[in-house]
């Protein structure tokens, strides 16, 4: 076999001409390696999609090329919602969100609660004016769906959780989900072989923020994209992060991860990578799969800006809010809380998630619930309290469970406040600065995004 070239140097451009040139259509991408016959990966007969099974989410593990914020095309592996090959030009690589209800169901959707009303564009829409405080909101209480990204299960407490998982590459691979077992650990598929399919069951953990990743070769599998995220949600409490804990108005999953192009290629090329021999150089960093523009929500593509502003970027009405108790109304029906986000890390960098324009407010790390007070310093030198943070680290497969306010910033003197006519979009960056580019240099490309404040509504009165 001739020399494959690399994928992920090709810009997709490039792609285009190699593919007319061969009087290959898009479609035939994988052909621009012209030594590779086209079955390269295909083994005895290709399985096809399972026959559904009520009350089973199937999961297919699926290899195909991803278009990065440069136009480049990187090989990727990943958790799919129906078999795809190596060569289709849209391959299923991350699931679509699902929810599994405790009454058995696996319901396809993006939001949830259910059956609550979804916010336009995102954003919560308040109750009404706040008399008592001129510019901000009364929020409506237990009120609003929220938008998850692809690669979330939303799993209700009571439920179980039954996966079935068909392994279509050529390694075995492995779907673990870390710390959901009854006493913490982790509950796993065990390898499972080439075109052969696994089931993994499970009663529904405690509500809280699991990821769930190949294990094999670590990090290499994770890294190349088998990851996704467990959310569970007691039904009982839809608006609280667990019973007693910080009730919200709407809840963000932000899942961050970087791609590490060599690796892929690599493994593209049928070789295992081996990190210690080649230590890992991300070139790229994504936030709910999405970079730079992309995360932004200002491409040219108006259904990935919408996606993206319902998904990711975070907005809603000012409001006064009260930290002592974020679930205290000032009247029935009504929110003094902020809005939830679940800051997740399959990947392999620290990140320092920065907001500006408010501080955010973290509640729980791993599952844990913090202290509020009596804090203390952990053997790894991290203050443990529930406090107003401006910068959260986010270790490697760490999850934080965060609340943003969403309220007038405390440097927004009056005759600023009350000035206002439009939205206040503040920045949200990690200051990893690493993370904040692409291919090696490209400003700001990497993992980004901004919120929220919304402006005065003309007319609303208390
Ligand atoms: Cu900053």
């Amino acid at each position: 076999m001739a020399e494959q070239l690399p994928p992920e140097i090709l810009a997709r451009g490039d792609l285009l001409k190699l593919g007319a040139a061969a009087g290959l259509g898009f479609a035939a991408l994988p052909l621009v390696q012209p030594s590779a016959p086209r079955n390269r990966v295909a083994r005895t007969p290709v399985p096809l999609a399972l026959a559904a099974q009520p009350g089973v989410l199937d999961l297919y593990i699926n290899e195909g090329y991803l278009k990065m914020v440069d136009d480049t095309l990187v090989y990727h592996r990943g958790f799919g919602s129906r078999p795809t090959d190596v060569d289709d030009p849209s391959p299923s690589l991350t699931m679509d969100p699902t929810v599994i209800t405790v009454a058995g169901d696996v319901v396809p959707s993006r939001s949830y609660p259910l059956e609550a009303p979804l916010p336009t564009r995102g954003t919560p829409a308040p109750l009404r004016a706040d008399a008592a405080n001129p510019g901000q909101f009364l929020i409506r209480r237990n009120y609003w769906a929220s938008y998850f990204p692809a690669r979330t299960i939303i799993a209700e407490l009571g439920s179980t959780i039954r996966l079935r998982i068909q392994n279509r590459l050529g390694k075995p691979h492995t779907l673990t989900v870390f710390g959901a077992g009854a006493d913490g650990g982790d509950l796993t598929t065990g390898p499972v072989a080439p075109d052969s399919v696994a089931t993994l069951d499970f009663p529904c953990p405690r509500p809280g923020t699991y990821i769930f990743a190949d294990p094999t070769n670590a990090p290499v599998e994770r890294v190349l994209g088998l990851f996704g995220v467990l959310v569970v949600m007691d039904p009982e409490h839809q608006w609280d992060i667990a019973e007693d804990l910080a009730t919200f108005e709407r809840q963000w999953v932000w899942i961050c991860h970087c791609v590490e192009s060599r690796w892929a290629s690599m493994e593209a090329a049928g070789q295992t990578v081996d990190p210690v021999q080649t230590p890992a150089l991300p070139r790229y960093f994504t936030l709910n799969g999405r970079s730079g523009f992309e995360s932004l929500g200002i491409t040219f593509d108006d259904t990935v800006n919408l996606a993206t502003e319902e998904e990711t970027l975070i907005s809603g009405y000012p409001r006064q809010l009260d930290v002592r108790q974020f679930g205290e109304g000032t009247e029935a029906g009504t929110l003094r809380g902020g809005q939830l986000v679940r800051l997740i890390n399959p990947g392999i960098c620290l990140h320092q998630m920065h907001f500006h324009g408010n501080h955010i407010w973290t509640v729980r790390r791993n599952n844990v619930d913090w202290p509020r007070h009596e804090g203390f310093v952990d053997n790894e030198g991290h203050v443990v309290l529930q406090q107003w943070e401006d910068v959260v680290e986010l270790a490697q497969m760490d999850t934080k469970d965060c609340i943003i306010p969403i309220k007038r910033p405390p440097d927004a003197i009056d005759p600023v406040w009350f000035a206002r006519t439009g939205d206040w979009v503040y920045p949200m960056h990690c200051h990893a600065e690493p993370s904040q580019t692409a291919a090696g240099g490209m400003y700001p490309g990497g993992l980004v995004a901004h919120w929220t404040l919304k402006g005065p509504i003309p007319g609303a009165t208390p």
